[in-house]
């Protein structure tokens, strides 16, 4: 459409913001009321399925199907189960137990207007799960930090409150950052450790080589969950060794 001048112009915005508003209205009255949560990894075609639906709504469903999703059939129809009631945001809740389908391949669930995200039946689904969750560890290194392949907070360990003046410069590099943020203490470094060193005392086999001490991608010839243990470790005994030059948690406070 050609505009020849303002006048139009104007006539033509005005359909525009129309347009945009009944687009709004009609998102606003299609907006999402119900999910289904599954197993993200996926199941063992001979473990327990059970996925959850919840709905805002007062509406539920009866029934849920799995869907093979290259074919688009359904495969395996059941009834919702019994209702758990309200939970967080929802007004209705089910279990969405599939658990006697043992057919590997990759799926979705249908109940009532929600879908689910595709997922794998198959008995490698927790094949380098193990490992993978140490990408966060890594992710999380004080010190040298493999996903930026750079150094931190190498200059900025400051102390405030401590038995020594405010402002001394002390060495607290190492370990993880805490919680996604800049604190550190050594009864979380330890008990990371702890769990660390316990999951491969029972599951030593399932963990891999695939990077160095340091996080950074090559072989040690160290299981990678080993790496990671010294890592919060040499953190831990430094505090150790150091108390006045670490971030310490006793039972009812903190103090550095
Ligand atoms: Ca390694």
């Amino acid at each position: 459409m050609k505009i020849k001048n303002a006048k139009q112009l104007k006539k033509v915005s005005k359909r525009k913001l129309l347009l945009l508003l009944s687009m709004s209205c009609f998102l606003f009255t299609n907006a999402q009321q119900s999910w289904i949560r599954i197993n993200q990894i996926g199941y063992l075609p001979d473990g327990v399925k059970v996925a959850v639906w919840g709905g805002r709504e007062a509406e539920v469903p009866k029934q849920f199907y799995l869907v093979d999703s290259v074919s688009g059939k359904t495969v395996y129809t059941n009834k919702v189960g019994k209702n758990f009631g309200a939970y967080g945001p929802f007004k209705n809740t089910f279990r969405l137990n599939f658990t006697s389908f043992v057919k590997g391949g990759i799926y979705y669930l249908k109940a009532g207007k929600a879908v689910s995200p595709s997922f794998k039946i198959a008995k490698n689904v927790y094949e380098g799960s193990a490992d993978f969750v140490l990408n966060y560890m890594r992710q999380q290194q004080c010190g040298f930090n493999p996903f930026t392949n750079d150094s931190c907070h190498t200059r900025d360990g400051y102390t405030l409150y401590g038995p020594m003046p405010d402002s001394t410069r002390i060495d607290v590099v190492g370990g993880w950052h805490d919680a996604s943020d800049y604190l550190q203490y050594s009864t979380t470094t330890a008990n990371a450790v702890y769990h660390l060193l316990s999951a491969f005392k029972d599951f030593p086999s399932v963990f891999k080589d695939y990077f160095e001490a340091n996080g950074l991608k090559g072989s040690n010839r160290i299981p990678d969950v080993l790496d990671a243990a010294k890592w919060g470790m040499d953190f831990w005994l430094s505090c150790i060794q150091s108390l006045t030059g670490c971030l310490i948690r006793w039972p009812t406070t903190e103090t550095t």
